[in-house]
Parts: structure tokens; sequence; C-alpha cells
């Protein structure tokens, strides 16, 4: 199929975020389609053979990315957000046996069937705001089969929800009160029968860790890492939310594609992750949620030109929010990036912190996933919240007519 776009307002992100094109709308553009990949883009382009398709003079970006999602799950934990408006923290909850594991208790008994029905209206809500792709993790089942089962849900929600899926094994998320005093036991589980499952089925693409003084040491991170890594797949870690145990640093020693969450990074951390090439996945929903303090230091992240991504990390007790562009809001209010940046943190850079080499920016070669907006500048795309800009999205090219 080939089909060319005309008079197109393009934001391609073509550039480093550090430059100023890539961000700079061109005016009066064609972009050329064919089998689903970007084959030309330009102001005057060659019709011949093509179904030509007005987009009438609107802007047109990369479709937003979400890199860091929990969308899989049963239940919901509006009691835990109560009690710790009543002064009982996150850490305590979680060590009182609620927090992640009241959540495991429902996904456990959630069939596979319920999964799905439950996640399908939150993936079309992330639809409704230009999203294309999103990254779902596992880590509410904790057993090899609950884990599995998780990652089932989570590529069949891509195919009924028509959005691109890739899935990440959090196995690593919290300890399973079977395992209690047995770390090291749970995390063998992890290794030597979770992973290999899960590469048997192909049902992975990444492998997380919630590296933590409530979850799992950097030693248990490494061996889960090294694993992953010997099986070929790719590596992120959930680091220094809430303390700072080395994991940022450590994981991108590794070869990280991001460390998430980072508020207590520090400088040998944030130069690690310039070194390796490593994305600061920011996530404003957990900390605006959690009511934390403590910033992740973005100055530092600039100045060591650390790629930033933000994503909404949808899950029921740090993050219930199913909206990116807040979540780019959030960003700026919260922690200062500029509308730029936060662009370039739902597309380019949360492409990266996916290892999807061809997504992210409009450029040929790339796939042609895009969202067409009723919007004069990009800037607006963050800056009003409830009232959805999107004017279409298309996902390899074709119009998907779902929002
Ligand atoms: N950090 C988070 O923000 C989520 N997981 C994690 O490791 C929270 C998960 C939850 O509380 O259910
Ligand atoms: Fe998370």
């Amino acid at each position: 199929m080939k089909t060319l776009f005309t008079d197109c307002r393009v934001v391609s992100m073509q550039t480093d975020v550090t430059e100023q094109f890539g961000y700079q709308v061109q005016e009066s553009m064609m972009m050329s389609v064919e089998d689903g990949v970007i084959t030309g883009l330009g102001s005057s382009l060659n019709t011949d053979g093509f179904t030509v398709v007005s987009l009438e003079n609107r802007l047109v970006t990369p479709g937003l990315i979400d890199c860091h999602t929990h969308l899989v799950f049963a239940g919901n934990r509006a009691n835990e957000f109560e009690q710790r408006l009543n002064g009982i923290s996150y850490q305590q909850i979680a060590q009182q046996g609620g927090g992640i594991l009241a959540t495991v208790q429902a996904t456990r008994q959630a069939s596979l069937e319920t999964l799905v029905q439950l996640a399908l209206p939150r993936a079309k809500a992330l639809i409704r705001d230009g999203v294309t792709t999103v990254e779902i993790k596992s880590g509410y089942g904790l057993t090899v089969n609950d884990e599995l089962k998780m990652l089932r849900a989570a590529k069949r929600v891509g195919r009924e929800a028509n959005i691109h899926v890739s899935t990440t094994l959090l196995g690593a998320h919290a300890l399973p009160p079977e395992f209690a005093g047995r770390s090291d036991d749970y995390v063998s589980l992890v290794c030597n029968e979770m992973i290999p499952a899960v590469v048997e089925e192909n049902l992975a693409d990444a492998v997380d860790v919630f590296c933590e003084g409530i979850a799992f040491n950097k030693q248990q991170m490494e061996r889960v890492f090294e694993t992953a890594l010997s099986h070929g797949l790719n590596i992120k870690g959930h680091t220094e939310q809430l303390s700072n145990i080395g994991g940022g640093e450590s994981a991108a020693h590794m070869g990280a594609l991001s460390v998430d969450h980072i508020e207590f990074i520090d400088l040998r951390g944030v130069e690690a992750l310039a070194a390796n090439n490593t994305v600061a996945t920011l996530l404003p929903g957990a900390f605006y949620f959690l009511r934390e303090t403590q910033k992740p230091p973005v100055d530092l992240l600039r100045k060591n030109r650390v790629p930033m991504a933000i994503a909404t990390d949808f899950n029921p007790g740090t993050s219930p929010f199913l909206s990116l562009p807040l979540m780019m809001n959030m960003a700026s209010t919260l922690f200062g990036l500029t509308p730029k940046e936060t662009l370039y943190g739902v597309t380019r850079h949360a492409a990266q912190a996916m290892g999807l080499k061809n997504k992210g920016q409009l450029s040929v070669g790339f796939d042609a996933d895009f969202a067409v907006w009723d919007v004069s500048s990009p800037a607006e795309l963050s800056y009003q919240i409830g009232l959805s800009p999107l004017h279409a999205r298309y996902l390899n090219g074709v119009k998907a007519n779902d929002h």
C-alpha cells in the first residue's frame, strides 16, 4: 500500500533535543508511506501510484510512546490512597503486606480473560491521547504461571486495542509472601524458571527489576540482569525511586536501556547513564501521587546530555493516571522540563528507552506511526489537559478509527 499524506505541519523529532530543527514546525509538508514505513518527507513529492490523503494543515507528530506502564492488573488500591492521607507511608503499607502484594493477590485470582477485559479500556484511554506504542510490564503475578498470564494478557491487549505493545517481565517486583525471608531463592526462581519460560514463549522484550530497600538489592538485580542478557533480552530498572542503593549506576554499566524514577540518583549514577547511553525515564505521576519531595536531578541530566523520557507508570498503587499529556504537563510543572523536552520524552527518547530503533521520529525508514492534532503549536499538546486535541492516529500508515 502506498499513501501520500499532504498538507502536513510536521514536527519530526529528527534531531537531538539540543538542536532546533526536530521541534520546529515544518509547514506544507508531504509524507509518503509504503508498506507501513515512511519513504519520503518533503515539500514536494511525486504522487504517481499513491493514494493521496490531505491532513488539512494539521500538526503531525510521531505517535506518542508510553515507555513504562503496569497496564495489566486486577483490583484497585483506593483504600491505600486513603491510608496514606491518614499518615501511613507507602513503605509502611508495603511492609504490612499491602501495596504491590495487595495487587498480586487480586491479579493471581483473575483469569487471563478478566485481565484483558480490565486492561482494554485503560489502553483505550491512552489511545485517546495519541499513544501508538505502549510498554506493559508484568510483576503482579510473581509465580511463573501468573507472570506468563500477565504477559499473554498484555500481548492480547495489543492485538485487540490496535496499539503496538512491548512487554517487560518484572518478576522481581516484590517478594511474594510464600518466599518471605528467602529473597535469594525467589531471585533464583526468576532467573532459572521465569526468564527461560518467558523466552520459550517469546513473551517479553525486556526484563525489569525493582531495586529498592523494600524490594530487591543491587546484587539481586545484577543476577536477574545477567540472566536476562544471556537470553538476549533487554534490561531496564526501577531504581532510586525512594532511596539510593546504587541500582541506576550498576544497571547503566550493564547496558540498561533505561532507568526509571531516579529521584535519588547521584552524580556517579548520572555519569554512568551518560557513558552508557541509558535513558533516564521520569515518572512524575508517581512522584505526585506519593507526594514525594525529592525531584530527579534534571539539571544534572541535561548537563550530562542524558536523554530523558516521560511515562505514565500507570499502576494501581503509585500512579493511577492514564494520560500521557498530563504526565508531560507534570514533568514541566513539577520537574521543570520544557514542552520541547517533554515531547522528546514521549517520542524519540521513549522509543530509545524501549530499544525501538524505527519509532519515535518522522524520518525516512521509520515506522509510519503518527498522530494528527488540532493544535497550532506543539506546546499545546501538554498545555491543556482533559480535552484531547487528537484528530487521528495512524499505525504503520493506516488510520485507526477508534478514539
Ligand atoms: N515502582 C512503582 O512506582 C510501581 N512499581 C514500582 O516498582 C508501583 C507498583 C505498585 O505500587 O503497585
Ligand atoms: Fe513502575
